[in-house]
């Protein structure tokens, strides 16, 4: 079930995961032109064409009635998990420094940084199978901390057009009060330009499908986005020592996300390779998600035998997973050596969803290759930043010359005269 290839097969693989079918970027702008040129029209007309929700009827922003439902519906155990989620993951984001600063040269000039909450974010959160309450509050609860004042989440409807309890309750934990049952393209059109019933917000946050994120990418620049998120992945990097069972666990544990998840084991024992091959083969009959989990690891899955956990880094790096556990005797002696990884997870015990739900980081991170360069979701997905210059006449003596050489330089008379005016 685990295909035991090698390291360049499986970038070979990774690297096809996430071509988008051109039909589908066709569709998202045809989508996004709609909502922009008729607003809530539009959000409605697709809202029925493609959740089969009838937003008249089943209406379109949360009601308090709706979230006071969903409370009585959830268990008190499983809302003491929620609440103790929500705290971790409050706490790790409060120790993220803002970023604001200041500092006075010897002549008295002032230069800084101010670091402020961005004023209104719109949230997505995934419906279908893939509608996690967890996803709520790893994407509300950075935005809170940061500070923003206005949240709104998007989420699409269930065919009854209801949502689900637990995600509303969410919701309400991590303090959103503006929730609205829209989904796909069409929901982040109608953040990105407003609609009669949404306000436009300032960036778009969250995963999503094919259709979400190629919406996001085409509405960046009327608002920034988080990044653009693909299926679940996991690197597992274990050597002899490690337990087979707990390894192919950790593998299931994405690969049931979705059949374009992927999951590799890179191991310089090839005992370990075919042992976690048949825990694999094993635990995924027991599975209740085996046919997406199977799907998965099929073509996407892994096993790859390399030389050493020098070998296994660099594949790993290449690779530059969402997730990526180093389960090998001394795992703090390799973290020097990731270069590229969205969360790393050191040690047996730092099973991967430990990330997904209680740990503290948020579990919306870079996929596809793209850790190389974005990082995860945190306070810095909420804030923005402006320069300070505060200069007295001291420091703009010693500038002036300067400034009014390389401003003529450029052939810009008019800059230079400003400060030319104010050296007399
Ligand atoms: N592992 C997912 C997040 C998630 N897991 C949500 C469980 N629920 C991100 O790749
Ligand atoms: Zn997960």
């Amino acid at each position: 079930m685990l295909p035991l290839i090698d390291g360049k097969e499986v970038k070979r693989r990774w690297s096809g995961r996430l071509l988008a079918r051109e039909g589908v970027a066709a569709r998202v702008r045809e989508i996004i032109a709609a909502v922009k040129r008729e607003g809530q029209a539009a959000v409605e007309r697709y809202t029925l064409e493609l959740d089969g929700v009838d937003l008249k009827e089943a209406g379109f922003r949360v009601t308090r009635e709706e979230i006071g439902a969903a409370y009585r519906a959830v268990s008190p155990d499983l809302l003491e998990a929620l609440r103790i989620a929500r705290d971790n993951i409050a706490t790790y984001h409060r120790r993220q420094p803002r970023g604001s600063w200041m500092e006075t040269a010897a002549d008295g000039t002032i230069l800084g940084q101010i670091c402020r909450p961005l004023g209104r974010v719109g949230l997505y959160v995934p419906g279908g199978t893939a509608a996690y309450p967890s996803s709520v509050l790893m994407t509300a609860v950075p935005a809170r901390v940061a500070g923003v004042r206005e949240i709104a989440l998007a989420t699409p409807p269930r065919r009854d057009g209801t949502l689900p309890p637990l995600l509303l309750v969410a919701a309400a934990e991590a303090g959103v009060e503006e929730i609205y049952k829209m989904g796909g393209a069409q929901a982040v059109a109608a953040l990105a330009y407003g609609t009669e019933k949404v306000a436009p917000v300032d960036k778009i946050a969250g995963p999503g499908n094919i259709y979400v994120t190629l919406a996001k990418k085409e509405v960046y620049g009327q608002v920034d986005i988080d990044m653009l998120a693909g299926p679940s992945e996991i690197v597992v990097i274990a050597d002899g020592k490690a337990r087979p069972d707990w390894v192919a666990a950790d593998l299931l544990s994405q690969a049931e996300h979705d059949a374009l998840a992927g999951a590799v084991l890179i191991t310089p024992d090839a005992g370990l390779a075919r042992a976690v091959g048949e825990e694999v083969t094993r635990q995924l009959e027991a599975l209740p998600r085996r046919e997406i989990a199977s799907r998965s690891l099929a073509d996407y899955g892994a096993a790859v035998v390399v030389t050493g956990l020098d070998a296994a880094l660099d594949l790993a790096n290449s690779l530059a997973p969402e997730h990526l556990e180093l389960y090998v005797s001394d795992p703090w002696s390799w973290l020097g050596r990731v270069e590229n990884a969205g969360a790393i997870f050191l040690g047996p015990y730092s099973s991967e969803p430990l990330g997904d739900y209680l740990a503290g980081p948020s579990h919306v991170l870079p996929t596809g290759g793209t850790a190389r360069f974005y990082s995860p979701l945190s306070v810095d997905t909420f804030l923005k930043k402006s320069s300070l210059i505060a200069c007295n006449r001291a420091g703009f003596r010693a500038a002036a010359g300067y400034i009014q050489a390389l401003a003529r330089a450029e052939g810009l008379e008019g800059h230079a005269r400003a400060i030319e005016l104010r050296e007399e």
